[in-house]
Protein backbone atom coordinates (compact mmCIF):
# COMPACT_ATOMS: atom_id res chain seq x y z
CA UNK A 1 0.00 0.00 0.00
CA UNK A 2 1.44 3.20 -1.31
CA UNK A 3 1.22 6.17 1.16
CA UNK A 4 1.23 8.38 -1.76
CA UNK A 5 -1.75 7.08 -3.07
CA UNK A 6 -3.70 6.81 0.04
CA UNK A 7 -7.41 8.98 -0.48
CA UNK A 8 -9.13 9.68 2.55
CA UNK A 9 -12.59 9.82 2.68
CA UNK A 10 -14.14 12.53 5.17
CA UNK A 11 -17.32 12.54 7.17
CA UNK A 12 -19.45 14.30 9.22
CA UNK A 13 -20.01 11.70 11.68
CA UNK A 14 -18.92 8.59 12.13
CA UNK A 15 -20.74 5.52 14.35
CA UNK A 16 -19.27 2.35 14.93
CA UNK A 17 -19.16 0.06 17.91
CA UNK A 18 -19.14 -3.67 18.69
CA UNK A 19 -15.16 -4.21 18.15
CA UNK A 20 -14.81 -6.15 21.08
CA UNK A 21 -11.10 -6.33 21.08
CA UNK A 22 -9.59 -8.82 23.24
CA UNK A 23 -11.70 -11.30 21.36
CA UNK A 24 -10.57 -13.60 18.76
CA UNK A 25 -13.02 -12.89 16.18
CA UNK A 26 -12.32 -8.98 16.27
CA UNK A 27 -11.77 -7.68 12.77
CA UNK A 28 -9.13 -5.10 14.47
CA UNK A 29 -6.74 -5.10 11.11
CA UNK A 30 -9.83 -3.83 8.68
CA UNK A 31 -10.98 -1.55 11.44
CA UNK A 32 -7.13 0.04 11.60
CA UNK A 33 -7.89 0.12 7.52
CA UNK A 34 -10.80 1.76 8.11
CA UNK A 35 -9.91 4.43 10.60
CA UNK A 36 -6.82 5.01 8.26
CA UNK A 37 -8.77 5.71 5.51
CA UNK A 38 -11.80 7.65 6.64
CA UNK A 39 -11.74 10.98 8.88
CA UNK A 40 -14.82 12.77 10.45
CA UNK A 41 -15.45 15.89 12.36
CA UNK A 42 -16.57 13.86 15.48
CA UNK A 43 -16.75 9.62 15.29
CA UNK A 44 -18.85 7.61 18.00
CA UNK A 45 -17.71 4.79 20.25
CA UNK A 46 -21.25 3.02 20.39
CA UNK A 47 -20.05 0.52 22.88
CA UNK A 48 -18.40 -2.82 23.23
CA UNK A 49 -15.47 -1.55 22.25
CA UNK A 50 -13.29 -3.60 24.37
CA UNK A 51 -14.44 -6.64 25.53
CA UNK A 52 -14.23 -7.06 29.71
CA UNK A 53 -16.29 -10.03 29.96
CA UNK A 54 -13.66 -12.00 27.70
CA UNK A 55 -10.64 -10.26 28.59
CA UNK A 56 -11.22 -11.03 32.21
CA UNK A 57 -11.53 -14.84 31.39
CA UNK A 58 -8.29 -14.89 29.38
CA UNK A 59 -5.84 -12.26 28.08
CA UNK A 60 -5.85 -11.67 24.71
CA UNK A 61 -4.22 -8.46 23.07
CA UNK A 62 -2.53 -9.07 19.99
CA UNK A 63 -0.54 -6.02 18.70
CA UNK A 64 -3.28 -5.04 16.09
CA UNK A 65 -5.87 -4.58 18.76
CA UNK A 66 -3.18 -2.16 20.70
CA UNK A 67 -3.09 -0.49 17.02
CA UNK A 68 -6.63 0.23 17.37
CA UNK A 69 -6.90 1.99 20.88
CA UNK A 70 -3.41 3.95 19.57
CA UNK A 71 -5.55 4.97 16.14
CA UNK A 72 -8.52 6.08 18.23
CA UNK A 73 -6.70 8.14 20.74
CA UNK A 74 -4.12 9.94 18.23
CA UNK A 75 -7.33 11.01 16.17
CA UNK A 76 -8.75 12.00 19.41
CA UNK A 77 -5.50 14.33 20.27
CA UNK A 78 -5.68 15.58 16.49
CA UNK A 79 -9.18 17.09 16.95
CA UNK A 80 -11.21 14.62 15.99
CA UNK A 81 -14.32 14.89 18.48
CA UNK A 82 -13.99 11.47 19.93
CA UNK A 83 -17.15 10.01 22.16
CA UNK A 84 -17.41 6.53 24.14
CA UNK A 85 -20.83 5.38 24.54
CA UNK A 86 -19.52 2.26 26.75
CA UNK A 87 -21.86 -1.05 26.27
CA UNK A 88 -22.38 -3.84 28.31
CA UNK A 89 -19.20 -5.73 27.41
CA UNK A 90 -17.18 -2.60 28.36
CA UNK A 91 -19.38 -1.53 31.09
CA UNK A 92 -16.82 -1.10 33.57
CA UNK A 93 -16.18 2.63 31.53
CA UNK A 94 -19.73 3.35 32.00
CA UNK A 95 -18.40 4.55 35.77
CA UNK A 96 -16.31 7.03 34.00
CA UNK A 97 -18.57 9.02 32.82
CA UNK A 98 -18.53 12.65 32.26
CA UNK A 99 -14.72 11.97 32.34
CA UNK A 100 -11.73 12.06 29.54
CA UNK A 101 -9.52 8.48 28.54
CA UNK A 102 -6.83 10.37 27.03
CA UNK A 103 -8.88 12.96 24.51
CA UNK A 104 -11.75 10.67 24.48
CA UNK A 105 -15.07 11.67 26.09
CA UNK A 106 -16.89 9.09 28.00
CA UNK A 107 -20.98 9.76 28.33
CA UNK A 108 -23.38 6.61 29.05
CA UNK A 109 -25.41 8.22 26.30
CA UNK A 110 -25.12 11.52 24.21
CA UNK A 111 -27.29 13.48 21.92
CA UNK A 112 -26.24 14.21 18.44
CA UNK A 113 -27.29 16.80 16.11
CA UNK A 114 -27.28 16.14 12.56
CA UNK A 115 -26.39 19.43 9.69
CA UNK A 116 -29.64 18.82 8.91
CA UNK A 117 -31.00 19.46 12.35
CA UNK A 118 -32.33 16.33 13.52
CA UNK A 119 -31.46 15.42 17.13
CA UNK A 120 -30.19 11.81 17.45
CA UNK A 121 -29.97 9.51 20.79
CA UNK A 122 -26.66 7.49 21.24
CA UNK A 123 -26.86 4.43 23.30
CA UNK A 124 -25.47 1.13 22.61
CA UNK A 125 -29.03 -0.17 23.12
CA UNK A 126 -27.99 -3.61 26.08
CA UNK A 127 -30.18 -1.40 28.05
CA UNK A 128 -33.44 -2.44 26.68
CA UNK A 129 -32.15 -6.31 25.63
CA UNK A 130 -34.22 -8.95 25.78
CA UNK A 131 -33.06 -12.74 25.59
CA UNK A 132 -31.94 -14.56 22.67
CA UNK A 133 -28.98 -12.95 22.21
CA UNK A 134 -27.12 -15.99 20.96
CA UNK A 135 -29.62 -17.00 18.21
CA UNK A 136 -29.08 -13.50 16.78
CA UNK A 137 -26.23 -14.88 14.78
CA UNK A 138 -28.86 -17.02 12.97
CA UNK A 139 -30.35 -14.35 11.77
CA UNK A 140 -27.81 -13.85 9.02
CA UNK A 141 -28.13 -17.36 8.06
CA UNK A 142 -28.37 -16.94 4.00
CA UNK A 143 -30.31 -19.04 1.74
CA UNK A 144 -26.45 -21.09 1.06
CA UNK A 145 -26.82 -21.70 4.97
CA UNK A 146 -30.05 -23.09 5.03
CA UNK A 147 -29.51 -25.32 2.32
CA UNK A 148 -26.24 -26.66 3.48
CA UNK A 149 -28.18 -27.06 6.71
CA UNK A 150 -30.89 -29.32 5.03
CA UNK A 151 -28.25 -32.16 3.52
CA UNK A 152 -26.57 -31.72 6.97
CA UNK A 153 -30.10 -32.69 8.29
CA UNK A 154 -29.83 -35.59 6.13
CA UNK A 155 -26.47 -37.05 7.35
CA UNK A 156 -27.41 -36.34 11.05
CA UNK A 157 -30.36 -38.36 10.54
CA UNK A 158 -28.72 -41.07 8.58
CA UNK A 159 -26.30 -41.83 11.83
CA UNK A 160 -29.59 -40.58 14.39
CA UNK A 161 -31.32 -43.77 12.55
CA UNK A 162 -28.12 -45.89 12.47
CA UNK A 163 -28.28 -45.56 16.38
CA UNK A 164 -31.81 -45.98 16.76
CA UNK A 165 -32.41 -42.44 18.10
CA UNK A 166 -35.83 -40.95 16.26
CA UNK A 167 -36.24 -38.59 12.96
CA UNK A 168 -34.81 -34.83 13.97
CA UNK A 169 -35.57 -32.12 12.06
CA UNK A 170 -32.25 -29.86 11.78
CA UNK A 171 -33.47 -27.50 9.30
CA UNK A 172 -36.75 -26.55 11.31
CA UNK A 173 -35.17 -26.39 14.45
CA UNK A 174 -32.96 -23.58 12.44
CA UNK A 175 -35.78 -22.78 10.77
CA UNK A 176 -37.72 -21.64 14.43
CA UNK A 177 -34.40 -20.13 15.75
CA UNK A 178 -34.09 -18.25 12.34
CA UNK A 179 -37.52 -16.63 13.05
CA UNK A 180 -37.21 -15.90 16.84
CA UNK A 181 -34.22 -14.16 16.15
CA UNK A 182 -35.72 -12.16 13.07
CA UNK A 183 -38.92 -11.25 15.61
CA UNK A 184 -36.00 -10.09 17.84
CA UNK A 185 -34.36 -7.66 15.89
CA UNK A 186 -37.77 -6.48 15.08
CA UNK A 187 -38.83 -6.14 18.73
CA UNK A 188 -35.10 -4.39 19.65
CA UNK A 189 -35.26 -2.12 16.92
CA UNK A 190 -39.07 -0.94 18.19
CA UNK A 191 -37.69 -0.64 21.56
CA UNK A 192 -34.92 1.27 20.66
CA UNK A 193 -37.04 3.67 18.12
CA UNK A 194 -39.73 4.35 21.51
CA UNK A 195 -36.92 5.02 23.50
CA UNK A 196 -35.59 7.65 20.96
CA UNK A 197 -39.19 9.28 20.75
CA UNK A 198 -39.82 9.09 24.63
CA UNK A 199 -36.36 10.85 24.90
CA UNK A 200 -37.41 13.25 22.53
CA UNK A 201 -35.18 12.91 20.12
CA UNK A 202 -35.81 12.11 16.15
CA UNK A 203 -34.02 8.89 16.01
CA UNK A 204 -31.46 6.47 17.82
CA UNK A 205 -28.28 5.41 16.92
CA UNK A 206 -27.07 2.17 18.98
CA UNK A 207 -25.18 -0.79 18.08
CA UNK A 208 -25.39 -4.21 20.44
CA UNK A 209 -27.23 -6.37 18.02
CA UNK A 210 -24.64 -6.47 15.31
CA UNK A 211 -26.65 -5.71 12.50
CA UNK A 212 -26.37 -2.78 10.65
CA UNK A 213 -29.44 -1.25 9.78
CA UNK A 214 -30.90 2.56 8.91
CA UNK A 215 -35.08 2.24 9.03
CA UNK A 216 -37.98 4.03 10.12
CA UNK A 217 -40.60 3.83 13.39
CA UNK A 218 -43.54 5.59 12.69
CA UNK A 219 -41.30 8.79 12.14
CA UNK A 220 -38.92 8.28 14.33
CA UNK A 221 -35.38 7.11 12.82
CA UNK A 222 -33.76 3.93 13.97
CA UNK A 223 -29.92 3.74 13.23
CA UNK A 224 -27.40 0.58 13.92
CA UNK A 225 -24.00 0.83 12.55
CA UNK A 226 -23.38 -3.20 12.50
CA UNK A 227 -19.93 -4.51 14.39
CA UNK A 228 -16.14 -5.56 13.72
CA UNK A 229 -16.77 -9.20 14.52
CA UNK A 230 -18.60 -10.03 11.85
CA UNK A 231 -20.03 -7.63 9.18
CA UNK A 232 -17.38 -4.97 9.16
CA UNK A 233 -20.07 -1.81 8.98
CA UNK A 234 -20.23 1.68 9.83
CA UNK A 235 -22.55 4.42 9.96
CA UNK A 236 -21.77 7.56 8.67
CA UNK A 237 -23.28 11.13 8.18
CA UNK A 238 -22.18 13.14 4.94
CA UNK A 239 -21.99 16.82 5.49
CA UNK A 240 -25.70 17.31 4.07
CA UNK A 241 -26.68 15.48 6.95
CA UNK A 242 -27.99 12.53 5.25
CA UNK A 243 -26.59 8.76 6.66
CA UNK A 244 -25.24 5.65 4.97
CA UNK A 245 -24.25 2.84 6.60
CA UNK A 246 -20.47 1.42 5.21
CA UNK A 247 -19.71 -1.92 4.55
CA UNK A 248 -16.44 -1.96 4.74
CA UNK A 249 -15.41 -5.18 3.16
CA UNK A 250 -17.56 -4.35 0.54
CA UNK A 251 -16.15 -1.17 -0.65
CA UNK A 252 -13.73 -1.77 -3.54
CA UNK A 253 -9.84 -1.04 -3.26
CA UNK A 254 -10.57 1.99 -1.29
CA UNK A 255 -6.41 3.49 -1.22
CA UNK A 256 -6.12 2.81 -5.11
CA UNK A 257 -9.23 3.00 -7.43
CA UNK A 258 -11.95 4.90 -5.59
CA UNK A 259 -10.76 8.31 -6.61
CA UNK A 260 -13.74 8.49 -8.88
CA UNK A 261 -15.85 8.07 -5.44
CA UNK A 262 -15.38 11.52 -4.18
CA UNK A 263 -19.02 12.15 -4.07
CA UNK A 264 -19.41 10.42 -0.89
CA UNK A 265 -20.99 6.93 -2.34
CA UNK A 266 -24.22 8.18 -2.31
CA UNK A 267 -26.10 4.99 -1.78
CA UNK A 268 -29.80 4.82 -0.98
CA UNK A 269 -31.05 4.44 2.82
CA UNK A 270 -31.65 1.39 3.15
CA UNK A 271 -28.67 -0.03 1.74
CA UNK A 272 -28.00 -2.77 4.81
CA UNK A 273 -28.88 -6.05 3.44
CA UNK A 274 -31.99 -7.54 4.65
CA UNK A 275 -32.24 -10.23 7.12
CA UNK A 276 -32.65 -13.36 5.14
CA UNK A 277 -35.25 -15.74 6.43
CA UNK A 278 -35.80 -18.85 4.71
MN1 LIG B 1 -23.44 -5.22 23.32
Amino acid sequence: MNANTEIKRRYRTIWISDIHLGTRGSKAEDLLDFLKSCESDTLYLVGDIIDGWRLRKSWYWPQSHNDVVQKLLRKARKGTRVVFVPGNHDEFARDYHGMLFGDIRVATSAIHQTAAGKRLLIIHGDAFDGVVKHAKWLAHLGDGAYTLALSLNHWLNVVRRALGFPYWSLSAYLKHKVKNAVQYIANFEETMAEEARRSQADGVVCGHIHHAQIRQFDGVLYCNDGDWVESCTALVENFDGSLEILHWLREPGLYLHNAALSDGAARPLDAAPPVAAP
